[in-house]
């Protein structure tokens, strides 16, 4: 009886848990900024590699076919069958092209989580002028940083979420970067482009400004807090009243 029940209750629980695994799996966000260092770290090794393998066989060979005296002529080129030669030119190239593709479906890969926005995410209109960013959340509240007077918030946002900003500029053309997430977009007048990040912990970065966009481009700046979500909707609700 025992042995008859214990089985499906087994299966049932073993289901059970791997759904609630495949939950959580689908529910969790990928970090962009994780899955870019990721590539970046790969392409490095693999150009690592190659470039080491080059390294030694040229100097392996500059080392055994280097001049013995200063009248050695050298042999004759010993002359390849058809079949060695298509061998030396197609297998390298096989195995390079093999790489490329594989970085290349990375970078594509990579490139798809940084333009699909998570549903969950809190949308951020920012809005660039020079020589400036202001931020503005979905109930109209505005933040922004006055890098003159060192005064105001900068972007705050919630820690653990993510967040998306839809951007557009009043002047010419400004690019939104900010290093600790490896994000760089361009914010242009006339146009809204977006980009997306996740600020996983409660921590202060800076958004700096990438596209030379004048004399005071390098002051282009402003803070990027992420703080814990209670405290983000403290802010927010102290920051309307204000307003
Ligand atoms: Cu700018």
């Amino acid at each position: 009886m025992k042995k008859a029940f214990g089985l499906p209750i087994g299966l049932g629980a073993l289901l059970l848990a791997q759904a609630a695994q495949a939950a959580e799996v689908a529910g969790k966000v990928v970090d962009p900024a994780k899955e870019w260092d990721h590539l970046w770290h790969e392409l490095l090794i693999d150009i690592g590699i190659m470039g080491g393998i080059f390294a030694v066989l040229a100097a392996y060979w500059i080392y055994k076919y280097q001049a013995k005296s200063p009248d050695d002529i050298g042999t004759a080129p010993r002359s390849l069958s058809r079949a060695q030669m298509w061998a030396w030119a197609m297998v390298p190239a096989f195995i390079f092209m093999a790489d490329d593709f594989f970085l290349a479906a990375k970078g594509w890969t990579v490139w798809n989580i940084y333009r699909t926005v998570p549903p969950n995410a809190l949308e951020v209109k920012v809005t660039a002028s020079m020589w400036n960013w202001e931020f503005e959340y979905a109930d109209g509240t505005k933040s922004t940083y006055y890098v003159d007077a060192k005064e105001g918030d900068g972007l705050v946002v919630p820690a653990g979420r993510p967040v998306v900003l839809r951007m557009t500029s009043l002047d010419v053309i400004h690019s939104f970067g900010l290093v600790k997430h490896r994000l760089k977009e361009d914010v242009m007048p006339g146009r809204i482009t977006y980009i997306w990040f996740l600020p996983k912990e409660p921590e202060k970065t800076f958004v700096t400004c990438v596209e030379y966009c004048g004399t005071n481009h390098a002051n282009m700046y402003a803070p990027v807090v992420a703080v814990p979500p209670a405290e983000f909707e403290q802010w927010l609700k102290k920051k309307a009243n204000k307003a």
